[in-house]
């Protein structure tokens, strides 16, 4: 396949233009120029996002919603659009549907705590799918160990499709909950996530949707999808570490617990009890990440000046030509081949250890992770214990591609 080609046809964006806003990638590594192809675990920061916070820093760090002087309501101010940007990137209704979180792992164990312990009892149902990151299986566990809910696992296919009638079979008035990932970071399976989210509420199921990986690969329509949560990272999306979102339904929220006590989250404390703040402040206990937040908002901003449509496009063509170049590797089988997938190449070759394989690819500047990655039940399921993950961002090209099969057929060479 002419590569070159493929991209002019694909991509409706200038993709050097792009990577030259992205400092990080623009090194060398072991002597060679940097190949990221591990943005599953965390994306690149464009200037735009780095500029953002240098400048908040510089001019208008303060504390937020507490300060009269000119420094904390110039903070707050940005605070709060940082909200409206958000609310209007996953198309929520309003902004006080946006609570700021450290992650997805805090979203997600948000919902646990807050609307777990509140609304759920012994003998409820969780029902997540057997793909799910180690985020959205353990705090589900806790809840089984401290309130004796039921934790049910809708099953996958040997390609990793997720099995939608199993998973219908599974529902029943007992499920209160279903946890799904929308975009597998393991094996990079886009779940039917609407028919998803309308079998659970057909038996009165509230939906929390993993939005961690998907955040970045496709469009997140919170209204559309009608999910009850939508949970995703900073991090993922080329914004800041330490910031993530919790999307839930105002209703929802309103009628949950706070999860953690402190300033921010009260109107009045008195020592005969406390009253708490209208959402989503109810939820935001203590000083947050303000810088964070403001980052985020940049991250987005930029990523909705490409187009999720446009980069989801050049994405998909970058993992067709990736997966029938890794094909024709001698010995590699890629895990996780869904009919249904976004930028996750995870896969193994015969007699290669992927921890020797990342090395010897690490030695030629190219970064890719390898392991469980965070996700070993889908590992237990494959019979692997890890595999070697090439994971893709829009700032990809088709060389990106190119030098990791070079690499690999160099590493596959010296290790057999
Ligand atoms: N859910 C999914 C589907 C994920 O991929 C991850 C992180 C998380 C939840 C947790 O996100 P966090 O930002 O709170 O840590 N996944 C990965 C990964 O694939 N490699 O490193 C982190």
């Amino acid at each position: 396949m002419n590569h070159a080609a493929t991209n002019e046809h694909k991509t409706k964006f200038d993709i050097d233009k792009i990577r030259a806003d992205f400092p990080a990638l623009h090194q060398k590594v072991s002597g060679h120029d940097l190949v990221y192809l591990d943005n599953g675990a965390s994306t690149q920061k464009p200037q735009q996002v780095i500029d953002t916070i240098k400048t908040y820093y510089e001019r208008d760090n303060s504390n937020v919603h507490r300060g009269i002087h000119t420094l904390s309501q110039r903070a707050t101010d940005h605070f709060e659009a940082a909200r409206v940007t958000v609310q209007e990137f996953i198309n929520a209704k309003t902004d006080n549907e946006i609570v700021f979180t450290s992650g997805t792992t805090e979203s997600i164990n948000l919902v646990a705590n807050s609307f777990g312990r509140a609304f759920l009892s012994a003998g409820d149902e969780v029902l997540i799918s057997a793909m799910e990151h180690h985020s959205n299986i353990v705090p589900w566990q806790l809840l089984e160990q401290q309130i004796g809910i039921k934790l049910v696992v809708a099953p996958i296919d040997k390609n990793g499709n997720f099995l939608l009638e199993e998973f219908k079979a599974l529902l029943s008035p007992k499920t209160k909950l279903v946890a799904i990932t929308q975009l597998s970071n393991a094996l990079g399976t886009l779940t039917p996530i609407k028919e998803i989210i309308k079998a659970a509420q057909a038996v009165g199921a509230k939906t929390l949707i993993d939005g961690a990986q998907a955040i970045a690969h496709t469009v997140v329509d919170v209204q559309d999808l009608d999910c009850d949560f939508y949970a995703f990272s900073g991090h993922k999306i080329f914004a800041p570490t330490g910031i993530g979102v919790l999307y839930g339904k105002h209703d929802l929220l309103d009628q949950m617990p706070p999860y953690q006590g402190g300033g921010e989250m009260i109107k009045v404390v008195s020592f005969s009890g406390s009253t708490y703040n209208e959402v989503p402040h109810k939820f935001e206990a203590g000083t947050p990440n303000i810088a964070g937040v403001i980052g985020l908002a940049a991250g987005l901003r930029y990523v909705s000046e490409i187009g999720i449509e446009n980069l989801a496009a050049h994405e998909q063509a970058l993992l067709d030509y990736g997966t029938e170049k890794l094909k024709s590797i001698d010995g590699l089988k890629l895990i996780g081949e869904a009919d249904a997938k976004a930028s996750i190449l995870s896969f193994q070759i015969e007699g290669v250890h992927a921890s020797d394989l990342g090395t010897l690819l690490d030695h030629q500047g190219i970064a890719i992770r390898v392991g469980h990655h965070c996700a070993m039940p889908v590992m237990a399921f494959f019979g692997v214990d890890a595999t070697a993950r090439a994971s893709l961002a829009f700032y990809n090209n088709f060389e990106d591609i190119d030098a990791l099969v070079a690499a690999i057929e160099k590493a596959v060479d010296m290790l057999r």
